[in-house]
């Protein structure tokens, strides 16, 4: 039987859901876009597990196949597959694409797997397979190589299986790497497409990622032991279990970081995310109400698939308060820029900082001025902010939610491992950033190796967290989910700061703003539920509520 023949027979067995739209979202993952076409615009609830089943395996199946494709396009480069909802509720799933660098597929095959997955016939998605391969030139008897992994959702076996029968009947070679966080994954894209070069990221094994990031993490420490133990919230996902691996690779816990291991429970899929985890707590702005820790003590929670961080604590008279990706990319710039310097680097290093418009202006300012680093701002989602961030030599990268990483230039990697240092301090600063250069994950952001980092410069700063908290005053801010009838019709420019259309809306926005001291507002259309989004920030708590209200009336009469 050839390929497309076992394509089409397959296919028969994975029918898609009736009556949805499927559409790569911001998160660049499948379903939790789906629209409903009878009601247009409704966004698809993934609430019922039978119905989440039906409406995913179509999904996967087809983004096997495009996976296939895209391995042959690059030459048989290994490609990889991700399944999993991140910081959604345990019911929701999704699937995303890693491209050979271990980057987020790129944009012009988002579309392709949109298309893909809209497919209504077994016929059309093998015609529209077959027209792909050959607008792209791609020979389908060529070599395809794709990995892939799961989190602890309980959909994610069947998922996983949709993916191989794709991957069968495509004639593609693959590895299931199980259970992973998708960071992981990421990183094992990495290794193996470098594998026996000079870009050489590590070996393409669990075990291999724990080495990589202890051994980096022992020698970025030079025998610092971080003040006071670290609370970790794996928001019951498989941040858990694969941070408890962790704990094994690194200094036991006198000599160096204390990691207490909380929200754990990958047992009870039904737990992930709920009361817990970096979404929660970013969202709620409060600790997991299950959290036993006393004032200062410093926690983080990861989220569902542990590609996001944020930290957080309950000063001395019990006010909570968060340390957040703006927060997180302020740090490590700070320690960055630092070691450049010391190391006689900063010369030849161009260091910058890339946000979204939800970075907390005060932080903007804060690297602008204080640390004297460029910052650029670009539209919500990692892969923009990443792609940005590339164009520096030290890139370091956060989304105030959490996500993000630093990346280093080829330029930047080469000099830092071969620059002469001129004297003892030189020498020490160098290691230090030679040993970040490890831990960091430059494939993705990743919580467990970001919150390596965060401790790393902590305990070089004998910085608590409230001398972290210290470093600026957050203005106070507000974010306010507006719904309304499409929210297609509001399109933004200069990276989500301005709306286009509707026609007056960015007026009106401009006039409310105007009134309000140190007033900066903000709408834009949510990419991954059907709301925009307003965000408004004041020099006092009043004026932002104020203003983020008057912004979401705007878009109500709009809308
Ligand atoms: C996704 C993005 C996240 C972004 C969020 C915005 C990735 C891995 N995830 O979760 O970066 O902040 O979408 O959601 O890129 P929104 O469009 O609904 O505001
Ligand atoms: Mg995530």
């Amino acid at each position: 039987m050839s390929s497309l023949d076992k394509i089409l027979e397959a296919s028969a067995k994975h029918p898609p859901a009736e009556g949805v739209t499927y559409q790569y979202g911001t998160a660049g993952r499948m379903p939790l876009q789906a629209k409903d076409r009878r009601k247009n615009l409704a966004k698809m609830s993934y609430k019922e597990a039978d119905r989440n089943s039906d409406v995913l395996d179509s999904v996967v199946f087809r983004c096997g196949l495009v996976a296939s494709l895209r391995s042959r396009s690059l030459g048989g480069k290994t490609i990889g597959v991700m399944i999993t909802a991140s910081h959604n509720p345990p019911v929701d799933n999704g699937v995303k694409l890693v491209d050979p660098t271990g980057e987020m597929l790129i944009a012009s095959w988002e579309g392709y797997a949109t298309e893909m997955a809209n497919a209504k016939t077994d016929q059309e998605l093998v015609d529209l397979y077959k027209s792909l391969a050959a607008k792209n030139r791609i020979d389908l008897n060529a070599p395809a190589h794709v990995v892939f992994a799961r989190d602890t959702r309980a959909s994610g076996s069947r998922l996983a299986a949709c993916l191989t029968d794709a991957l069968v009947a495509s004639e593609a070679k693959f590895t299931d790497y199980k259970i992973l966080t998708t960071p992981q994954l990421h990183y094992m894209v990495r290794c193996i497409n470098t594998n026996g070069t000079e870009e050489e990221y590590g070996e393409p094994t669990e075990k291999g990622y724990y080495e990589k990031l202890s051994s980096a993490f022992r020698l970025a420490m030079k025998n610092k032991k971080p003040s006071g133990a670290l609370t970790v919230d794996c928001a019951n996902g498989v941040g858990g279990p694969k941070l408890v691996e962790l704990i094994k690779y690194l200094p036991p816990k006198d000599e160096s970081l204390d990691i207490k291991v909380v929200n754990d429970n990958v047992l009870n899929p039904d737990s992930l995310n709920v009361e817990c985890g970096a979404d929660f707590v970013k969202t709620s702005q409060r600790a997991p109400p299950s959290s036993k820790a006393g004032p200062l003590d410093r926690c983080c929670s990861l989220d569902g698939d542990a590609d996001r961080i944020v930290y957080y604590f309950t000063d001395k008279r019990g006010l909570f308060h968060l340390l957040d990706g703006d927060r997180i990319a302020a740090l490590a710039a700070a320690f960055l820029a630092d070691l450049s310097r010391q190391s006689g680097l900063a010369e030849i290093l161009n260091i910058g900082v890339v946000q979204t418009a939800y970075a907390n202006g005060a932080s903007t300012k804060y690297i602008e001025k204080d640390l004297r680093l460029a910052v650029r701002c670009t539209p919500t989602g990692v892969k923009h902010l990443h792609h940005e961030a590339a164009n520096f030599d030290i890139g370091v990268y956060f989304e105030a939610n959490g996500h993000g990483t630093v990346i280093f230039s080829d330029y930047a990697r080469k000099h830092i491992a071969t620059h002469e240092p001129k004297s003892p301090a030189q020498r020490d600063a160098l290691e230090i950033l030679q040993a970040l250069l490890q831990l960091i994950n430059q494939a993705v952001g990743d919580a467990l190796s970001d919150m390596l980092l965060v401790e790393v410069v902590l305990a070089h700063k004998g910085w608590g967290t409230e001398e972290w908290l210290g470093i600026y005053n957050d203005l106070p801010n507000r974010l306010v989910r507006v719904v309304v009838l499409d929210r297609n019709v509001f399109v933004a420019e200069d990276a989500e700061r301005r709306l286009v259309t509707p026609k007056g809306a960015q007026a009106a926005i401009d006039e409310a703003v105007k009134k309000v001291r140190q007033g900066r507002s903000f709408a834009r259309a949510s990419g991954t539920e059907d709301a925009v989004r307003v965000y408004a920030e004041a020099e006092t708590r009043a004026e932002a509520d104020d203003l983020a209200n008057k912004v979401a009336a705007i878009v109500k009469q709009y809308g």
